[in-house]
């Protein structure tokens, strides 16, 4: 472990480069590649940076071996995206006894607060209030049978979400039918979409994805069904990437709560800070907005991603 590189305990002598590690989950989705292409514009040679990237094809224990070799490797301090929100606490103390600072962007840990030195990111229960609340105000008062995409189990994302939605829509007429993780990916979201398709067919009035893309999968099945999408399924889903905008532009969405995968800049003014020894805020939090179908056909082509 280890090898060359930069000497143990943080980064090379003099030069003022700062060598950042950063364990992405994966690339599970259109966001997730919209947070990658952000973080790396950011960490860029031009701005100071050597970056050494790792995605972790969703799978935590992957992602806690790439921190772990980030530490072997002594860089300058560690970007994390958890892909869950436990399972933390070991190697972030490995990394705090190496002097080597961690600095947590979109997802969150369990892990006590000593153990990172800050977090950039989105308020989750809030994008989950949000759309639980337009459910809430427009199919609210009348009995609505609906189906849960939930994103990946364990995520910080989807345990937020969940809950921000239910407290919306609770005392409302909207009956839960099911509710499984389709792991925040299209092909995911398609199965399961097919498999509620099987099981409830036309008493499914409603989908609530936490992301698009598994939005996007469910859009292939209910049309496979021979349903349409959007009007005999109503569909609200997380995220406002580009594909997800365009189904809610042609009607096929009804609702997307944002949530900006754009954290690189704010992340990497964060890790220069800590590398230079000043103080940060524990927290950041980036703002979201939600679209209606009119509303995405208005903005659609001026969409950053
Ligand atoms: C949210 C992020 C989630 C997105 C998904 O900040 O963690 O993970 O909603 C992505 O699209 O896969």
């Amino acid at each position: 472990a280890g090898g060359g590189g930069a000497a143990a305990g943080g980064g090379g002598g003099g030069s003022d480069v700062i060598t950042v590690g950063f364990a992405q989950t994966g690339s599970e989705s259109g966001w997730r590649s919209a947070n990658t292409e952000s973080m790396k514009e950011a960490f860029s040679e031009a701005n100071g940076f050597n970056l050494i990237f790792n995605a972790a094809d969703n799978k935590p224990e992957a992602q806690i071996a790439a921190v772990r070799s980030f530490i072997n490797q002594g860089v300058d301090a560690i970007v994390l995206a958890p892909i869950v929100t436990d399972g933390w606490d070991d190697v972030l103390k490995e990394a705090k006894d190496a002097n080597i600072p961690v600095i947590l962007e979109d997802r969150t840990v369990s892990a006590s607060e000593d153990l990172y030195a800050s977090w950039v990111g989105l308020d989750f229960k809030k994008e989950g209030e949000t759309a639980g609340k337009w459910v809430a105000d427009n199919f609210g008062s009348t009995p609505t049978n609906m189906v849960v995409l939930e994103g990946t189990t364990g995520s910080s994302a989807a345990t937020d979400r969940a809950e921000g939605f239910n407290s919306a829509i609770s005392g409302t007429d909207i009956k839960v039918l099911d509710s499984q993780t389709g792991n925040f990916t299209r092909a995911e979201g398609k199965t399961v979409m097919e498999g509620f398709l099987q099981k409830y067919g036309s008493q499914i009035n409603l989908l609530f994805a936490h992301n698009d893309d598994m939005g996007l999968g469910a859009l292939e099945a209910i049309k496979a069904a021979g349903l349409t999408p959007g009007t005999d399924i109503k569909i609200v889903t997380i995220d406002a990437v580009k594909d997800g905008m365009t189904a809610l532009s042609k009607g096929e969405f009804n609702y997307i709560v944002e949530c900006n995968p754009l954290l690189g800049e704010k992340a990497a003014e964060i890790v220069k800070k800590v590398v230079a020894g000043e103080s940060v805020d524990k927290s950041y939090i980036v703002e979201d907005q939600a679209f209606d179908q009119e509303q995405a056909a208005k903005v659609l082509d001026s969409r950053p991603y």
